[in-house]
């Protein structure tokens, strides 16, 4: 049995603690992938104290040079791509052709951040007074702790990670216990880039390990994307201790289709919103919002499609639909698959696939659908995290859009229509941090901001440019140079 280590100053480290867990192939339980060590307060403090040290130089390498780096980066995920996409399938499940889409998120964001590298633009701007400059320019923060999940093993980490490190601070990386084998490939590929020992580091464990982190006191920053439950805690103890906190959370995220629609695109676009990665991303379509002219004939051949799709293991080029990650999961989405019929909701289709034998070792849930939710339901308001899709009714625009907001998440939203002042008030009104005109709710660019309003996040964006609000801080600088003491207008009024 293959055992893995930490990262820690450059170095693979045998953990502190002599536990370990298991790596296991959610489409075949019977298969242990590796062990990998469950990592206590001294591996964290060892990995935050190289990062700690590994600052106080890396801060001061230029940030081109920086992004030289990262770019090589690039270019070796580019390089092992086919590699890695099977080792991420292999311990969490989503068919290959989804694991490469995941590295090439990666990939982009080491390009973008290479570039950035020669701008992290600040602003000169006039001064109130004679002969003085004003201007303002962007500081790394220091230690990053960056606690992620794993149904984007790389992508996700790399939103947090390239972004911070490109703009000088140091990184500790605690990545899913369910996604830990990816978690080597980063490091090898930063390693192999060109990344000075301790600027990046990794522990692998499970909540006490990410505790730890957030408790380090060395720790600056935390970067977080997982349950909206942990969090909230890891918000809270942030907000005791006085670090900053990026937290990207739970959604429940609506496709409106009006009567207007081009409903063979919406029909694509659903099938993939909601069953695309078994429905397990922040941004899965898990509530669909119809017309009622259009409902009855809608959902018989969205049955008819999602009973087609191929579930199987991800490694086959033929499945279309992976097993969910882990047991807990599995018995979560059971759970409110009896908690919607409890409710009095109709289920169409789904369940387990108990009838066929390929699937027996394997986390597999069938894709599910129910309709007649409405909003006081559980199943329309809660994050289920699998492929459960809760269809509702609706006999308006202004309706639909009632029924999209009633919701205390806000990650993505999208409606299919083809009348052009229903999408603009739409792209208005609709309570979200992304919405997609005639698209589904998932399939975010690494370029551009992503990140969730009301209980998704606490308002900050990863991507694109605005990631650099969380990973740096403002410096603003005042040059007089008029050989003069010059009061600032707040000291020198009559
Ligand atoms: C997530 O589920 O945590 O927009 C991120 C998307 C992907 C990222 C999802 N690019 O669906």
């Amino acid at each position: 049995m293959k055992s893995f280590n930490n990262y820690i100053g450059g170095k693979w480290t045998d953990a502190s603690a002599n536990s370990r867990f298991e790596n296991i192939n959610p489409a075949d339980n019977t298969e242990i992938l590796g062990l990998f060590p469950l990592s206590n307060q001294k591996d964290v403090d060892d990995a935050v104290t190289a990062a700690h040290n590994a600052y106080k130089h890396w801060k001061l390498m230029p940030a081109p040079k920086r992004g030289n780096i990262l770019r090589k980066a690039g270019d070796i995920f580019e390089r092992r791509k086919e590699e890695l996409a099977r080792i991420m399938t292999r311990e969490m499940g989503k068919p290959v052709f989804e694991t490469r889409g995941d590295i090439q998120e990666a990939i982009d964001t080491c390009y973008y951040a290479a570039t950035e590298g020669r701008r992290l633009f600040g602003y000169t701007v006039p001064s109130e007074m004679d002969n003085k400059m004003n201007l303002s320019f962007r500081m790394p923060i220091g230690v990053c702790g960056i606690i992620t999940a794993w149904n984007f093993p790389i992508a996700v980490p790399s939103w947090k990670i390239i972004p911070a490190l490109v703009a000088g601070n140091t990184v500790v990386f605690k990545p899913s216990e369910d996604s830990p084998e990816s978690a080597v490939v980063f490091a090898e590929i930063l390693e192999e880039a060109g990344i000075p020992a301790g600027v990046f580091n990794v522990v692998f464990g499970k909540g006490e390990t990410g505790a730890a982190l957030v408790e380090h006191p060395l720790v600056s920053l935390i970067g977080f994307t997982g349950s909206t439950e942990t969090g909230k805690k890891i918000a809270g103890r942030c907000g005791e201790l006085n670090k900053k906190c990026s937290l990207e959370m739970g959604g429940k995220n609506p496709q409106i289709v009006m009567d207007d629609a081009n409903l063979d695109l919406a029909m694509e676009g659903v099938l993939w919103g909601a069953f695309g990665t078994t429905g397990q991303r922040c941004t899965a379509t898990s509530r669909l919002i119809l017309h009622e002219t259009i409902h009855d004939e809608f959902v018989a051949t969205l049955k008819q499609k999602a009973e087609a799709l191929q579930l199987g293991s991800g490694l086959s080029e033929s499945t279309q639909m992976g097993p969910v990650v882990n047991k807990k999961q599995l018995a979560k989405i059971a759970e409110y698959v009896e908690i919607g019929m409890n409710e009095g909701a109709t289920l169409v289709t789904g369940g387990s696939p108990s009838h066929d034998p390929q699937l027996q070792n394997g986390n597999f849930y069938l894709p599910t659908i129910f309709t007649n939710v409405t909003p006081q339901m559980r199943i329309f308001n809660e994050e289920i995290f699998g492929p459960v899709l809760s269809v509702s009714k609706v006999n308006s625009f202004e309706q639909a859009i009632e029924y999209a907001n009633h919701c205390t998440y806000g990650l993505s939203s999208s409606i299919f229509t083809s009348d052009v002042h229903k999408s603009f008030i739409a792209m208005r009104e609709l309570e979200s941090g992304i919405t997609y005109i005639n698209a589904p709710t998932i399939g975010a660019e690494a370029h551009m901001p992503f990140g969730g309003i009301k209980g998704t996040g606490n308002g900050h964006r990863e991507g694109g440019w605005t990631v650099f609000d969380i990973f740096t801080e403002w410096k603003t600088v005042y040059v007089d140079y008029s050989g003069q003491l010059q009061r600032a207008q707040i000291d020198n009024q009559d």
